[in-house]
């Protein structure tokens, strides 16, 4: 159900999820966050939807957590509320694909947003950064875990330790983002990746999310031996039997989901 947060419209199983809070940056308030978490609940719960597209205004995908709610919190306060981790765990928990398309600044919390999205692509404006070192901040919800995975060690470290920002050109070659097009295509560039996806099988492509992410979080044979299960369990899906059908046959294949 759209909010005055956020707005969603389904299209063709993909649903977009635009922010689109009063200020244009975007800042991550807690209703934003409220909304934007109910909203990726709500799509991985909807059998119509298949893959999701995230986005936010011309200006900024979003700049970051709100500042200025940060000004009255002491440690008390931000530990016993679980501030910010509450309700970001629930982001990387959507088991569906998330294609973000990133305009303008993604910066703080809004970089990290990115990046727990699982295909970034950026329009040409856009512009990455972990500027809490300026604010006498450690970033807190993965830009010092997840930005080295995506950028390499000494990339992230430049990024974290001065606050510097990169272009979208940076990102891409950098690996941060995986395709880069003109501001005014990027969504519509976005549905159409969410698309691809969505034409395919969907506990399969459910299945290869996971073993992708469960790539960052075990050592290599624990990961191959994960991949090496979901490939074999495969066997059981009649999606498998369609699939390899409609290839040896020379047609399109016609999944199920079953
Ligand atoms: N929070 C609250 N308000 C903000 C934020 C923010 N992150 N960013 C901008 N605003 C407000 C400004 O205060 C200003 O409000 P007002 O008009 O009332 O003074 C309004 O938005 C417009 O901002 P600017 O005038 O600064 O706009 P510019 O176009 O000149 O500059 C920038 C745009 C470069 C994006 C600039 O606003 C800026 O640097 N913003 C702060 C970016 C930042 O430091 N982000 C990191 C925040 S800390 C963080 O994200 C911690 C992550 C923890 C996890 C987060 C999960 C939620």
């Amino acid at each position: 159900m759209p909010t005055s947060l956020l707005t969603e419209e389904t299209e063709n199983g993909v649903v977009v999820i635009r922010l689109s809070s009063d200020n244009p940056l975007n800042p991550l308030t807690d209703e934003l966050v409220d909304a934007l978490v109910s909203a990726l609940e709500r799509a991985d719960a909807d059998p119509g939807v298949r893959a999701v597209v995230l986005t936010g205004s011309a200006k900024a995908f979003a700049a970051g957590a709100d500042v200025k709610a940060m000004v009255p919190l002491g440690y008390c306060d931000a530990f016993q509320q679980d501030y910010i981790g509450r309700n970001w765990d629930a982001v990387r928990k959507v088991r569906k694909p998330i294609v973000a398309a990133v305009r303008g600044y993604a910066l703080g919390g809004g970089c990290e947003l990115a990046m727990m999205c699982d295909i970034v692509l950026a329009a040409e404006s856009a512009v990455f950064g972990q500027p809490e070192v300026a604010l006498g901040i450690v970033p807190g919800a993965g830009g010092t875990q997840r930005l080295p995975r995506a950028v390499g060690k000494s990339l992230a470290m430049l990024m974290c330790l001065t606050g510097k920002s990169i272009t979208a050109a940076e990102a891409q070659r950098a690996g941060l983002v995986a395709e880069v097009v003109p501001d005014d295509e990027v969504v519509r560039a976005a549905q159409q990746t969410a698309g691809a996806i969505a034409r395919h099988s969907l506990p399969v492509v459910m299945a290869i999310k996971e073993a992708v992410n469960r790539s960052f979080e075990s050592s290599l044979n624990e990961g191959l031996l994960f991949e090496r299960r979901l490939f074999h369990a495969g066997f059981a899906l009649h999606d498998q039997k369609e699939g390899i059908a409609a290839f040896t046959e020379r047609r399109s294949p016609s999944f199920t989901d079953r």
